[in-house]
């Protein structure tokens, strides 16, 4: 992080709907599931807000294949497929972002969501200051990709964890694409354990250097 460049982690909808056996599985799911646990341990470690959004659709809604929507029914209010994997380590304080609850509202992205007291995700931002987010999870090409535009388009600094995101993939290459898109848009992406630390660009890394050398 910058000087005054407050970051959160963003972890996407990792509900079971999503991971295999749900509904709606996300081919590569669970591979996200252990790598995101390093990123939420090392995001506490570093005392960063941690955001989990969930899709939390009506029974009933034009999201769904029987409603003349584009899915298969997932992450229905209330059930299973919609909590979270039990392999997910979020800490307690997690703060839980909920989209996608009124019959007409795809819930992609997670601009789109509330917290608990009903407070837009974006509002949450700004009252915390928070002006750079981390995002793993699901889906790429989805709320993934639409929740990183909107960040973007709303000036927040994004950086798209690439080792722990997974892709549906409906056309082949819509994954791709997505992180093309995401980063002509200006996203960052990154992968690995040093995902969480941007000092490690050259100017960075210049000036630890520079703080190593000097003597003690
Ligand atoms: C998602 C497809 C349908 C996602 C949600 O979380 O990316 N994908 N609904």
């Amino acid at each position: 992080m910058t000087d005054g460049d407050r970051a959160a982690l963003l972890v996407v909808d990792v509900q079971n709907d999503f991971c295999a056996g749900g509904a709606l599985a996300v081919p590569q799911s669970d591979r996200v599931v252990p790598v995101l646990n390093e990123h939420i341990e090392e995001a506490v470690a570093r005392g960063m807000t941690v955001y989990a959004s969930r899709d939390w659709h009506p029974a009933v809604t034009d999201h769904f294949t029987p409603y003349g929507g584009t899915w298969p029914p997932h992450c229905v209010q209330g059930t299973h497929g919609a909590c979270f994997h039990p392999g997910l380590h979020l800490p307690s304080a997690a703060i839980l972002v909920t989209k996608g609850e009124t019959p007409n509202s795809p819930g992609y992205s997670v601009f789109e969501g509330r917290t608990s007291d009903g407070t837009l995700f974006l509002m949450d931002l700004r009252t915390r200051g928070i002006t750079h987010l981390y995002v793993g999870g699901l889906a790429t090409d989805y709320c993934i990709r639409q929740s990183v535009l909107d960040a973007l388009r709303a000036g927040v600094k994004v950086t798209v964890l690439e080792d722990a995101i997974a892709g549906v993939d409906l056309r082949p290459g819509d994954s791709a694409r997505a992180m093309t898109e995401m980063r002509e848009q200006g996203a960052h992406v990154a992968a690995g354990s040093d995902s969480l630390v941007p000092e490690a660009t050259a100017e960075n890394s210049a000036r630890s250097a520079s703080t190593r050398e000097r003597p003690g």
